[in-house]
C-alpha cells in the first residue's frame, strides 16, 4: 500500500479529486459536508488499475486548520498538491508547500483542477516552476475536472508512476506510530489510526505508550481486519489496556526499548534562516505538535527545548514553526542527548562540532568517540548505528580505540596507588574504574593488560612483591616454619620482626602466608602438611593427639584445628573427636 496527503488552498478541489479518485467521502463530519469545507483530516483509498492499493490522507486547506494539516502530513512520504485554474497560487498553497519543503518531501504530483472553470496552462506552468525550488524539485502537473471528470485517468496515471517510484519503506525497522485519531468503537473498546511510515504491526504485538506498553488486540487497514500491516500503510489498532481518554493525536505508540524520550536535542536547520529566528516555536513531526524553547548556537545550528519530552531519533525531520509569523523551518535532529553548554563559546564549539560532522547515521563515530562510551541499547534509541571499531563490553558500547587508550593508562594508575599504599598489590577495581573515568566495574577487566592482572577484587601487577624490608621478615619466618610448619610465630616475634597487621595482610594477599586466626601465620601449605601428620594418628584422635601429631602449643592448635574443620579437611564428632574427611 501507499500512503500520500493532499496539499493546497482552502476550496481549490482537494477533497472532490479525492471523491473522484477513491469513490469515497474524505469529508467524515456532517459539518465539514454542510460547509463544503474540510475541518480535520479525512481518509479515502483505493485500488489503482495496476492493482496498486493507496490511501489519500486529505487535509484542510483554510488556514485555521494548519495544524491539522500538518498532522496529515507528518508521516506521509508524498504529496498531491492541489490548484486549482481560476484561483492559481494562493496563501495556503504556499503556506503547504512551505511545510513539504521543511518536511523535505521529496515526491509530489501536481493536479490543477477546475480545468472546466479556467484554462490550466498558465497555473501548471506557475506552479511547476514554484515547486522546483523545494524539495520535490520538477514535479509532473495534470490539468483535471471533477465537474466533467475530464483528465481524472490522467491523475491516475500520473499516481501509477509517482507511486512506482517511492523509495521502499523500511519494514524491519521499529514501529513509531504517530496516532492521528482515536476513538472508542462499541465491543472493541479503544481504536487509534496513524501513518505507518516503517516497520510492521501485527495483532498481538505489544507496543509502548509513553511509560507503559499496550496489547494490540487487532489491526485493520483500509477498513478492513488484517493479520498484520507493513509499512508504508494506513493502520487502525485496537488497542488492549488503555482508554480512549489516555490517548490523542501526537501520542506515539513504540516498538518497546527502541525509543528514548527527548526533552532537549540540537538540530540543524535544512537552510539558513533568512531573518532572526524566534525565541519560541511549535515543533511538528510525525501527528504531534509540540511546543519549544529555541537557542540559536550558530550558523543553522540550533538547540531546543521541548515543553513535553517526545521519542526523536538522530536523523529526523522537524517542522519547526513560528506560528506568529506564519514561517516554517526544516530542522534535521543530531543529536538527542547533548551535552551542556556551560562555559563561554560552548555553544559556537558545539556548532562547529556539529558542522564538522556528518548528517545522519555517519556522525555515529564522532558521537561515540565524544561520548567515549554509552549502553548499546541507549545508543541505537538515539537513533545511532554501532559504528566500526567500536567495542562491546556487556552492555556498553566503547568508541573505538578507547579501550587501547585506557589499557595504556591503567599501569599508571596502579604505581600510582601503590606508591602510596605500598602494601596493597593495587587499586580495587572501583577505585580504578573511577580513575579511568568509566561508568561501571564491569569495564574495568577489559582493560586489564599484562603485566596488570585482576586479582581478588584488585588491579594489580602481576609479579609485583612486597616491599623489600617486608619480605626479608617474612623470608625469615617462611624459613623457621619450612623447618617446623607448625611453629607460628607469636606476637613478640612478629613485633620484633616488624610484622603489623597490615604487613601481614600484605603478605596474605600476595600469597606468602596463610592466616588461621588472629596472630597465628603459617605458611601456604599448611593443610596437607597438617593432614599428612593427622593421617599417622588413628581416629578418632583428640585435640591434644593432634596437637602433639603437629607438635605445637594450643595456641596454635585449637586455631588450627577449627581452619581444618572450616575447610573440611576434618570432621569434628558429636563428642568433640575429629577424623579426616
Ligand atoms: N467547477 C468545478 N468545481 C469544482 C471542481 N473541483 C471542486 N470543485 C468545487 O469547489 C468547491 C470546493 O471543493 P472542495 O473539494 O471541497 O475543496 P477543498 O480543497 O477540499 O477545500 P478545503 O478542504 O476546505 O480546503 C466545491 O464546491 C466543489 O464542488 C472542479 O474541477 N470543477
Ligand atoms: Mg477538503
Amino acid at each position: 500500500m501507499d500512503v500520500i496527503a493532499t496539499a493546497g488552498h482552502v476550496d481549490h478541489g482537494k477533497s472532490t479529486l479525492v471523491r473522484a479518485l477513491t469513490g469515497m467521502e474524505p469529508d467524515r463530519w456532517e459539518e465539514e459536508r454542510r460547509r463544503g469545507l474540510t475541518i480535520d483530516l479525512g481518509f479515502a483509498w483505493t485500488t489503482l488499475p495496476s492493482g496498486r492499493r493507496l490511501a489519500v490522507v486529505d487535509v484542510p486547506g483554510h488556514e485555521r486548520f494548519v495544524g491539522n494539516m500538518l498532522a496529515g502530513v507528518g508521516s506521509v512520504p508524498a504529496a498531491l498538491v492541489v490548484v486549482a485554474a481560476d484561483d492559481g497560487w494562493s496563501a495556503q498553497t504556499a503556506e503547504h508547500v512551505a511545510v513539504l519543503d521543511a518536511l523535505g518531501v521529496r515526491h509530489a504530483l501536481l493536479a490543477v483542477t477546475k480545468a472546466d472553470l479556467a484554462d490550466p496552462a498558465p497555473v501548471l506552468a506557475d506552479v511547476r516552476e514554484r515547486l522546483a525550488a523545494t524539495s520535490m524539485g520538477d514535479v509532473p502537473g495534470v490539468a483535471v475536472s471533477a465537474a466533467t471528470g475530464a483528465g481524472v485517468p490522467d491523475v491516475v496515471a500520473a499516481l501509477e508512476s509517482l507511486l512506482a517510484g517511492l523509495p521502499a519503506p523500511d519494514r524491519d525497522a521499529p514501529v513509531r506510530l504517530w496516532i492521528d485519531r482515536a476513538f472508542p468503537v462499541k465491543g472493541a473498546g479503544t481504536v487509534v489510526t496513524g501513518t505507518l511510515a516503517a516497520g510492521r504491526v501485527a495483532a498481538g504485538d505489544r507496543l509502548q505508550l509513553s511509560n507503559r506498553e499496550v496489547g494490540v488486540r487487532g489491526v485493520h487497514s483500509l477498513g478492513r481486519p488484517v493479520e498484520r500491516a507493513e509499512a508504508t500503510a494506513r493502520v487502525a489498532l485496537n488497542l488492549r489496556g488503555t482508554a480512549v481518554e489516555e490517548l490523542s493525536r501526537g501520542d506515539a505508540l513504540l516498538t518497546p526499548s527502541a525509543f528514548r524520550d527527548t526533552a532537549e536535542l540540537d538540530v540543524t536547520l535544512a537552510r539558513a534562516p533568512g531573518d532572526r529566528l524566534p525565541a519560541e516555536v511549535v515543533v511538528h513531526v510525525g501527528s504531534a505538535a509540540v511546543g519549544a524553547r529555541l537557542r540559536l548556537l550558530e550558523g543553522t545550528a540550533v538547540r531546543l527545548r521541548l515543553a513535553t519530552p517526545l521519542p526523536l531519533r538522530v536523523g529526523d525531520r522537524l517542522l519547526l514553526r513560528d506560528p506568529g509569523a506564519r514561517r516554517v523551518f526544516g530542522a534535521d535532529v543530531r543529536d538527542v542527548d547533548p551535552p551542556e553548554l556551560r562555559r563561554r563559546g560552548a555553544a559556537r564549539r558545539r556548532a562547529e562540532e556539529l558542522a564538522a560532522r556528518p548528517v545522519g547515521a555517519a556522525g555515529a563515530a564522532a558521537e561515540l568517540a565524544r561520548r567515549r562510551f554509552v549502553r548499546a541499547t541507549d545508543f541505537a534509541a538515539m537513533g545511532w548505528p554501532v559504528p566500526e571499531g567500536a567495542t562491546a563490553v556487556g552492555p556498553w558500547l566503547l568508541a573505538p580505540g578507547l579501550v587501547g587508550e585506557l589499557a595504556a593508562a591503567l599501569p599508571g594508575i596502579v604505581a600510582r596507588y601503590r606508591q602510596l599504599r605500598p602494601l596493597e598489590p593495587g587499586p580495587p577495581v572501583a577505585v580504578a574504574r573511577r580513575a579511568l573515568e568509566l561508568p561501571d566495574d564491569e569495564l574495568v577487566p577489559a582493560v586489564v593488560r599484562e603485566p596488570l592482572a585482576l586479582r581478588e577484587g584488585r588491579v594489580v601487577v602481576a609479579t609485583a612483591g612486597l616491599p623489600a624490608g617486608v619480605q626479608q621478615a617474612v623470608d625469615r619466618i617462611r624459613a623457621t616454619l619450612a623447618a617446623d610448619p607448625f611453629a607460628a610465630p607469636d606476637a613478640d616475634q612478629l613485633r620484633a620482626a616488624g610484622l603489623g597487621p597490615r604487613e601481614l595482610a600484605a603478605a596474605v594477599r600476595d600469597g606468602q602466608l596463610v592466616k588461621i586466626a588472629d596472630g597465628v601465620y603459617l605458611a601456604p601449605g599448611v593443610a596437607e602438611q597438617a593432614r599428612a601428620r593427622l593421617a599417622g594418628v588413628p581416629a578418632p584422635f583428640t585435640l591434644s593427639q593432634a596437637r602433639s601429631a603437629w607438635g605445637t602449643s594450643r595456641r596454635v592448635a585449637v586455631p588450627l584445628m577449627e581452619w581444618l574443620d572450616a575447610r573440611g579437611v576434618t570432621e569434628r564428632l558429636p563428642d568433640d573427636t575429629r577424623r579426616l574427611r
